[in-house]
């Protein structure tokens, strides 16, 4: 019996050290670590943003980084790092973007960016949930007179290389039989200037970009207008990158985490006074029934640190986007479910 308990350790440790081997052998340490493990390691969140998007991800006049996905990037440094303010925006081109994810130089994209499936097939990038359902718009001169967008034909129409934007458009207008010249500039400031200056009669890319455009970039933002028509679906995702899934788990229940939370009637002002609510549901999500946040990974009071330092969905996209802030953007497709829109929080039990 003792020599058969023996043999059996040995082989144990046999095994162990094989399956230790073939790990050393598949791939360098960093190269299997988690994201997880690395952004606790460093000590904040790297989160690829735009170089300037009013309502999105830019800096205010104090040069602390506002915006939607600003928020969301705090979030995620709330969950896991327990402190909102531990990120670093690094500020991305459209073209950048997904070379900046697959080469580890950010955690997080989270950058009005469209999910398609062949950004998923061919940038190994992979999206955790829709955090603004968009859609493609054009902006015009008002003084050009145009009021829809079949009245487009023959225009030049700046883009940003690197969007979804472009082909979306080329396709649009070939099923339309509609002409136009397109202008297409690698800086989001320079096609800004290129619009503002007249070198084109019209700025095309998601709608809420328009209306950010217009309100925060413009000398004069009624002298342009943001006509009626979308052209396209712009589901707009944070991106990870692929093959990671325990650091999509942890960047995806956080951005579940903010739509739970509005759903649940939890704010940054309120969240504190719930802590003694009795409902599970709250219970269980403010982590006073444990086990959540240890699934993650996570600390318990993972989901209370997001609604307390950052707030939920609904404050975030009043806050940034909302009819009280300078973009004046419906909640309309961004309401809760319940509300008539699309999001939809996915259980938390
Ligand atoms: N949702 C579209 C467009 C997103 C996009 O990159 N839009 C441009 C606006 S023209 C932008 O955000 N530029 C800001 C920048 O480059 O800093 C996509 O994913 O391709």
């Amino acid at each position: 019996m003792a020599l058969k308990f023996q043999c059996r350790q040995k082989l144990r440790s046999l095994l162990g050290a094989c399956l230790a081997l073939g790990a050393w052998c598949a791939g360098t340490p960093a190269a299997t670590a988690s994201t997880l493990d690395i952004v606790r390691e460093r000590g904040y969140v790297q989160c690829g943003v735009t170089t300037g998007f009013a309502g999105f991800s830019a800096p205010d006049a104090q040069g602390r980084w506002q915006g939607l996905d600003i928020d969301f990037c705090r979030a995620v440094a709330a969950a896991v790092l327990g402190d909102a303010e531990r990120i670093r925006p690094v500020p991305l081109s459209s073209q950048q973007r997904f070379t900046a994810l697959q080469s580890g130089e950010i955690d997080v994209l989270a950058r009005n960016t469209t999910v398609t499936l062949t950004r998923e097939t061919a940038t190994g990038a992979l999206y955790i949930g829709i955090i603004f359902y968009d859609g493609q718009g054009f902006l015009t001169h008002k003084e050009d007179g145009v009021r829809k967008a079949e009245d487009l034909d023959g225009a030049t129409i700046c883009m940003q290389t690197g969007t979804s934007n472009e082909n979306t458009l080329a396709d649009w207008a070939r099923a339309k039989g509609i002409r136009y010249r397109p202008v297409v500039i690698e800086q989001f400031g320079e096609v800004v200037k290129a619009f503002a200056a007249g070198r084109c009669d019209v700025f095309s890319t998601d709608a809420s970009g328009l209306a950010s455009i217009r309100a925060s970039r413009m000398q004069d933002p009624d002298a342009y207008v943001l006509l009626p028509e979308q052209i396209s679906r712009e589901p707009l995702g944070p991106f990870v990158r692929q093959g990671d899934d325990a650091w999509f788990n942890v960047v995806k229940w956080t951005f579940q985490a903010m739509l739970n939370a509005e759903d649940l009637g939890l704010g940054q002002a309120n969240v504190q006074a719930h802590l003694d609510n009795p409902d599970p549901n709250v219970q269980r999500f403010l982590g006073k029934i444990p086990g959540l946040g240890r699934s993650l990974g996570l600390s318990d009071d993972w989901a209370y640190q997001i609604v307390r330092q950052v707030g939920n969905y609904g404050e975030s996209f009043e806050r940034n986007l909302g009819k009280g802030s300078p973009l004046g953007i419906e909640r309309g497709l961004n309401a809760l479910w319940r509300d008539g829109g699309l999001m939809y929080p996915l259980p938390m039990r």
